[in-house]
């Protein structure tokens, strides 16, 4: 049984690295930012993003995905609910929505800030995608004006996932005004095991 994870922090390498520390897995780490547009890393990506991994030399990528497989591989630790279950509509509710209408946002904002040359961003799009965030973390705030973690009261492998957006969106202060999220986040960063960035 082996499992390396190909990740560079702070990224959302920081999600599986996260997971793989509270199931208690051993692995190898790959740390470097050089693997993003190698070709020999397009057997494990190909996109040649991070993160990624290899279980057992089986190449896998997408960093939710990734999680979420690794907690139902270790389904004995209570990382997340078993397929088939309400729970589990949840966790995967969360997880597009995080993934969908909150994080694609920040990360064009980002894209179009800072990743892209100069020349190729659109700064138009940042108003719009910050006109989305303002919809979409409400629902977010209102969850947690009720409710400590995302899904069956307790902390998950969910969490995990939808913090990292969480954190992201808190480092570029879009949840100032959204003081559930970010009570929520505060209590995510806490965590001993958490890797996200504080600053
Ligand atoms: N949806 C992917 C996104 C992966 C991604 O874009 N990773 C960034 C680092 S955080 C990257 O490798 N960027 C290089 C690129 O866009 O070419 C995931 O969640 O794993």
């Amino acid at each position: 049984m082996s499992l390396t994870l190909y990740e560079y922090p702070p990224s959302r390498s920081g999600r599986v690295r996260w997971t793989l520390l509270e199931l208690d897995i051993p692995f190898e780490s790959v740390s470097d930012r050089g693997l993003i547009g190698a070709e020999h890393f397009k057997k494990v990506h190909p996109l040649t993003k991070l993160p990624a991994i290899e279980d057992d030399g089986r190449p896998l990528f997408e960093s939710a995905a990734i999680c979420t497989w690794l907690a139902d591989k270790h389904a004995d630790k209570g990382l997340i609910a078993k397929a088939g279950t309400w729970e589990r509509a949840l966790h995967e509710q969360w997880v597009s929505f995080a993934l969908t209408e909150v994080e694609a946002h920040l990360w064009n904002t980002a894209r179009n800030t800072f990743v892209y040359p100069k020349e190729a961003r659109l700064p138009a799009v940042i108003e719009q995608n910050n006109a989305e965030l303002k919809r979409a973390l409400p629902v977010l705030d209102n969850h947690f004006a009720q409710n400590e973690y995302l899904v069956g009261g307790a902390f998950s492998v969910t969490d995990i996932i939808v913090g990292f957006a969480t954190n992201w969106a808190r480092m570029v202060g879009a949840i100032a005004e959204f003081p559930n999220i970010d009570a929520y986040n505060r209590r995510l960063l806490e965590h001993p095991l958490c890797p996200y960035s504080k600053d």
